[in-house]
């Protein structure tokens, strides 16, 4: 598999996001996709099999048991993209399906190098499959792989496991516009969405008892260490985990122990800390069913159908270009 190296300035943009997002005065934060470095990748691996974390396994469930639906509703010959692959895993049921019916090229679009190479290793050994990876963010990845697009050849992109839940409402609805404007009319998205669910049961899935999550969300500040020659004392900060009623959307922050100093020097900063002072890391926004038409139509979508799992509330959309 060709994998399109990382671009040079990946760790100048990390810099300069961490330099803005630490020098903020009100509520310092840090954009959650930093979590994904090779040691995130894995931990979030780890998270998704915790009794307490059902989403991916839900988001598996639907796509091993309703595979046929899905594909037989989407018009073919197509190409698949995957925005956010991780490992690949679940993502099988559905290229078996569409590979019985076709030979497929799949695109994996990952910033994480590992997650990209495991996604590979996982599906090379489907029958009918090519696969090309892009190790890059997803906009420019769906660029790239719409430019691969032979003609007649319509577009499946796959954004599944929540990971629009990273955006707040606005953001995603823009951010599923301008996937639209790079798409076709006739081309598909499948979708996946957590839906609402009750607080204890969020509470529980972003603050597991062993403590994955957490060391999943204190890696960012190792990672600072590592890449940017930060000097983060790593067991000063506790994870948090905390809802947001308003927004329908959990949040991960950092929490400072007690009042401390840290330097940051390949982002040029130095950062005060107050006691008790957070850094936000991550929101995932919760859906309610009839909210995710909306979402599909104001971005240029049409939602054609819903697939709920019975154990852990969670849906996949698949949305046409109109
Ligand atoms: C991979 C973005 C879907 O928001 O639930 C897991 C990441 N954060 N535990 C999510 C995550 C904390 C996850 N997504």
């Amino acid at each position: 598999m060709l994998v399109h190296p990382v671009p040079a300035n990946a760790t100048y943009d990390f810099a300069s996001d961490v330099r803005t997002g630490l020098s903020r005065g009100d509520q310092k934060e840090l954009p959650s996709k930093y979590l994904y470095d090779n040691v995130g990748s894995a931990l979030f691996e780890v998270i998704s099999h915790l009794p307490e974390y059902g989403l991916t396994r839900a988001d598996e469930r639907l796509l091993r048991r309703h595979a046929d639906d899905i594909v037989d509703r989407i018009p073919g010959p197509v190409a698949v993209t995957e925005l956010g692959s991780g490992s690949g895993k679940k993502t099988r049921w559905l290229l078996e399906a569409l590979c019985r019916r076709q030979h497929t090229s799949y695109y994996p679009v990952e910033i994480s190098r590992s997650a990209l190479a495991m996604c590979e290793r996982e599906l090379r050994d489907i029958d009918s499959i090519s696969i090309l990876g892009f190790e890059t963010e997803y906009l420019d990845g769906l660029l790239r792989v719409a430019a691969y697009r032979k003609p007649g050849q319509h577009l499946l992109v796959l954004f599944l496991g929540s990971t629009i839940g990273n955006f707040d409402r606005p953001a995603g609805v823009q951010f599923l516009g301008e996937v639209r404007r790079i798409l076709d009319p006739g081309d598909s998205l499948l979708l996946g969405t957590d839906l609402e669910k009750s607080t204890a049961q969020l509470l529980a899935a972003y603050n597991d008892e062993l403590g994955v999550t957490a060391a999943f969300n204190l890696n960012l500040l190792s990672r600072i260490n590592r890449e940017l020659e930060g000097n983060f004392e790593v067991s000063q900060f506790a994870h948090v985990a905390r809802i947001n009623q308003q927004a329908r959307s959990i949040e991960m922050h950092l929490r400072s122990r007690r009042r401390q100093q840290v330097t940051i020097p390949a982002a040029e900063i130095e950062v005060e800390l107050e006691e008790n002072e957070t850094i936000w890391t991550e929101s995932s926004h919760k859906y309610r069913l009839p909210e995710i038409g909306d979402i599909a139509r104001h971005a240029g979508f049409q939602c054609m159908a819903q697939w709920i799992d019975d154990e852990w509330p969670f849906a996949e959309n698949l949305l046409v270009a109109q």
